[in-house]
């Protein structure tokens, strides 16, 4: 669906496949070198400091302004792979889908549809290592956590367009077994999401607990079809990938993010051509911007083969490829196939886009601004954002810096 409206060209709303709507607290945050070698891991040792603070009202301050930042930047779902469940001192709250109401609440107050992914995490690491005392925010049992994935469903109840689904948080922290009893058990339709292979630490550490990498293990459960989407898979090898092909699943890229943390670059030439379906995320919200985030998937693949217009067809537009590809695949990823898409997003009359039609124009958006130039937003016959911002962003910019204040001298 492509069309001149007055004012612009209308495009369908974009899923934003995998957010932790948190993380948008700490972005700029974790810039700043360590004295040791800087990674993923020392990141995600910021990460834990600041999650550590973290109150139900800081969660809604934080995720309502993501929200509404994901809005103006012209995603209309998103799917939020929710891990931070308990209180500061570990145990559940009283209400233990608190956190997951709050989530709700910033989804509600905005607009943004929501696929909740209420998530299980039950160990440290590989074969059972304990979880770290930074971890107990999280950390649960099945038995716990199916009762919490039923509140979340609960929770979600009065808010429109709303899904549950179920995410395992990635193999490092869960068993072979309570994987197989969560999603076999307890996942209904709901779409499935799991972190993966995203760090060459982790492929290793895989190997030397199965003697096998991370997808191809995974993939051998036999658990895996088209309800599932695999978060990053940066590191896959051609075997992996013809698999994933064949099962139909769904590879969640988050670009920028893993551009950030440094993660690697996913071989997305090669699992399109064999005609892999992948969509976008947003992860750590250290940058919520649509049109970058598909720039960023095309110019990592530039960047290592060292030419260009890589995720295209022959005499295709790489931009109109690459919205329709993501699309697809953050549609099936949230569950939300075979709904009428009729949330959409209107770009303002820019000068970037002047002279250009048709795909022309997604070229310009996605390659040649660096200004957000989506002007209109359009969710469940409502429009929340008008001349590029969000309708609550006032309330949401005041309650986010009272948080932010107390916060960011914590970290
Ligand atoms: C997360 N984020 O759950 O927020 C993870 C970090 C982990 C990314 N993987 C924690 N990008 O993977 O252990
Ligand atoms: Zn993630």
């Amino acid at each position: 669906m492509m069309g001149a409206s007055i004012g612009g060209t209308t495009l369908p709303g974009m899923v934003n496949l995998h957010s932790h709507a948190f993380q948008r607290g700490m972005a700029g945050l974790a810039e700043r070198a360590g004295t040791s070698d800087d990674s993923f891991w020392t990141w995600r040792d910021v990460m834990y400091r600041f999650l550590d603070q973290l109150t139900p009202d800081d969660v809604e301050a934080i995720a309502t302004l993501a929200y509404v930042e994901m809005l103006e930047a012209g995603y209309t779902r998103v799917v939020e792979f929710h891990y931070l469940h308990h209180d500061v001192d570990g145990r559940p709250y009283a209400n233990v889908a608190e956190m997951a109401e709050r989530v709700a609440a910033a989804a509600s107050a905005t607009g943004i549809g929501l696929t909740l992914l209420p998530v299980f995490y039950a160990q440290g690491g590989f074969g059972g290592e304990p979880a770290l005392p930074a971890q107990r925010r999280f950390v649960t049992t099945l038995e716990r956590y199916i009762g919490l994935h039923e509140a979340s469903a609960r929770a979600l109840s009065a808010l429109p367009g709303a899904l549950i689904g179920m995410a395992p948080h990635s193999l490092r922290a869960v068993t072979p077994d309570d994987l197989a009893r969560a999603v076999t058990n307890y996942a209904g339709d709901g779409p499935i999401h799991i972190h993966v292979a995203e760090q060459e630490r982790e492929v290793a550490e895989c190997r030397a607990w199965s003697g096998q990498r991370p997808v191809e293990w995974l993939l051998d459960t036999g658990l895996v079809d088209d309800s599932w989407c695999l978060i990053h898979a940066t590191h896959v090898s051609p075997a992996e990938i013809a698999r994933i092909v064949a099962s139909k699943a769904v590879v969640g890229l988050c670009p920028i993010t893993e551009a950030n943390l440094g993660d690697g670059i996913f071989p997305a030439v090669d699992f399109q051509n064999a005609g892999g379906r992948f969509g976008i995320g947003t992860d750590s919200n250290v940058l919520i911007t649509l049109a970058e985030e598909l720039r960023t998937v095309e110019y990592g693949q530039r960047l290592r083969d060292r030419r260009r217009n890589r995720l295209a067809p022959a005499g295709q537009s790489v931009g109109r490829t690459l919205f329709d590809t993501t699309l697809a695949g953050g549609r099936q990823a949230a569950g939300i196939a075979d709904w009428p898409d009729g949330d959409h997003i209107v770009l303002g009359n820019a000068v970037e886009l002047a002279g250009r039609s048709g795909d022309s124009v997604l070229d310009a958006w996605i390659f040649a601004s660096g200004r957000p130039l989506v002007n209109e937003v359009w969710v469940r016959g409502a429009r929340v954002v008008d001349g590029g911002r969000h309708v609550q962003r006032t309330a949401a910019e005041t309650r986010f810096a009272t948080t932010m204040a107390r916060l960011a001298a914590m970290v």
